[in-house]
C-alpha cells in the first residue's frame, strides 16, 4: 500500500529534512553565541543596518581538547555526517594547536537567507595538543574529559545548547591552564560553544564590501579589533584578508564558588580576492569558487589572540 504523496521518502525529501534540521543546529549555536556575547550581536546588526541585503558567514570556528575522542573529530562528524568534506590541516606547533577545515556541501542558499540560512559556511575546528602540554595541564584536562563518556558522542548538542559537556571546573584549576595556554583555559569553561562566526566581507554589497574600509567603520564606532601583527591579516599570496574583534568577557562562577570575568567569543571578518586565474572574469559572473578558498597559517595564529588577555586588557585606540 501506498505511504502517499508527499509523505513518501524520497530523495528530494529527505535533503529537505537533512538541510532544515541542519541549519537549525546552526541556528542555535549561533542564538547561544549572540547570547552570550554583546559584541559580535552588535556588530552584526550595524552591519545588516548599512547593508540590508544578504550577510554571508563565511566560517564558524570552533576549539577542542585533542584528547581521548574530545578532538576536532568529536564535532568534525555533525558537519561530515551533513556532506562537508575534510580539507587542510594546519599547525601551530608554538601554540601547540593544530585545526582542520572542512568545505560545505553544494547546497544553496535558502532564497533571500542570511547568517546560517545564506550561502553554507565553511568550518574551522582546531584542537589542543594535549599531550604536549606540562602534566599538571594535562591532569586537569584529564579530569574533566574523563568523566562521563558522553561529553564527546554529544559535541554539537552541547554546542547548540551552550551547555558544558564536563563539571564547571576550579577556578584554581583556570588559572593554571590560563598560565600555560589561554587556548586550553578558554576550552576549559567555553567548551564546544562557537567560537565565532565570520562576516563574508566581499559579498556584502555596500562600501563595506572592502575590509579596510569596515575596519576603519567598526574602530569610528568604538569597536575594538585585535591588533596582534596588525589589525588587517594578510596571506603571503594576497588572497586572504582577516580580522576580528577583541573577545567579550563574561561572568562564570566556577565549582568553588569564585566569580570571574572569563573569555567567551568574538566576531571575525574574512575578505577573499578573486584568483589571479579569473582577473578577466566580469564582476556580475564572479562566484565564491573564483575567489582564494581555504585558511592560513599566518593569519590564524594572530586571530587566536583575539580571546588573550594582551588583547582584552588593551586599551581602543
Ligand atoms: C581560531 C583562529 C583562527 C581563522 O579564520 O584563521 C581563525 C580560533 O580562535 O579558535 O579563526
Ligand atoms: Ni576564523
Amino acid at each position: 500500500a501506498s505511504r502517499g504523496g508527499s509523505m513518501s521518502s524520497n530523495g528530494d525529501d529527505s535533503r529537505q529534512v537533512a538541510e532544515s534540521f541542519f541549519r537549525s543546529v546552526l541556528g542555535q549555536m549561533e542564538t547561544v553565541y549572540l547570547n552570550r556575547n554583546p559584541t559580535p550581536k552588535s556588530v552584526l546588526e550595524l552591519v545588516k543596518s548599512v547593508d540590508d541585503v544578504q550577510l554571508c558567514y563565511d566560517h564558524l570556528a570552533f576549539r577542542t581538547f585533542g584528547i581521548g575522542g574530545y578532538g576536532i573529530d568529536s564535532l568534525a562528524s555533525f558537519f561530515l555526517d551533513y556532506g562537508y568534506t575534510q580539507m587542510d590541516e594546519l599547525r601551530f606547533p608554538a601554540k601547540k594547536l593544530r585545526a582542520l577545515w572542512f568545505a560545505p556541501p553544494d547546497v544553496s542558499a535558502i532564497p533571500g537567507g542570511s547568517g546560517v540560512n545564506g550561502p553554507l559556511p565553511r568550518v574551522f575546528i582546531s584542537e589542543l595538543l594535549v599531550e604536549q602540554m606540562s602534566s599538571q595541564t594535562q591532569d586537569v584536562i584529564r579530569k574533566y574529559t574523563e568523566t562521563w563518556p558522553g561529553g564527546k558522542k554529544y559535541a554539537a548538542l552541547s554546542s547548540a545548547l551552550g551547555t558544558l559537556p564536563w563539571e564547571k571546573p576550579l577556578s584554581s584549576e583556570f588559572e593554571k591552564l590560563a598560565r600555560e595556554s589561554e587556548y586550553a583555559a578558554w576550552t576549559l569553561v567555553n567548551g564546544y560553544a562557537l567560537n565565532h562566526v565570520t562576516i563574508s566581507v566581499h559579498r556584502l554589497k555596500s562600501h563595506l564590501n572592502k575590509i579596510k574600509k569596515l575596519n576603519q567603520f567598526l574602530e569610528e564606532k568604538g569597536f575594538k579589533l585585535n591588533s596582534e601583527g596588525g589589525v588587517l591579516k594578510v596571506s603571503p599570496d594576497g588572497g586572504l584578508l582577516q580580522s576580528s574583534t577583541v573577545a567579550d568577557s563574561i561572568s562564570f562562577k566556577f565549582s568553588d564558588g569564585v566569580t570571574k570575568s572569563i573569555p567567551c567569543s568574538y566576531i571575525e571578518f574574512a575578505e577573499r580576492l578573486v584568483l589571479p586565474q579569473y582577473q578577466n572574469v566580469p564582476e556580475t559572473e564572479i562566484q565564491e569558487s573564483h575567489r582564494r578558498d581555504g585558511f592560513e597559517v599566518g593569519n590564524a595564529d594572530k586571530i587566536f589572540e583575539s580571546t588573550n588577555q594582551g588583547q582584552l586588557s588593551r586599551r581602543t585606540g
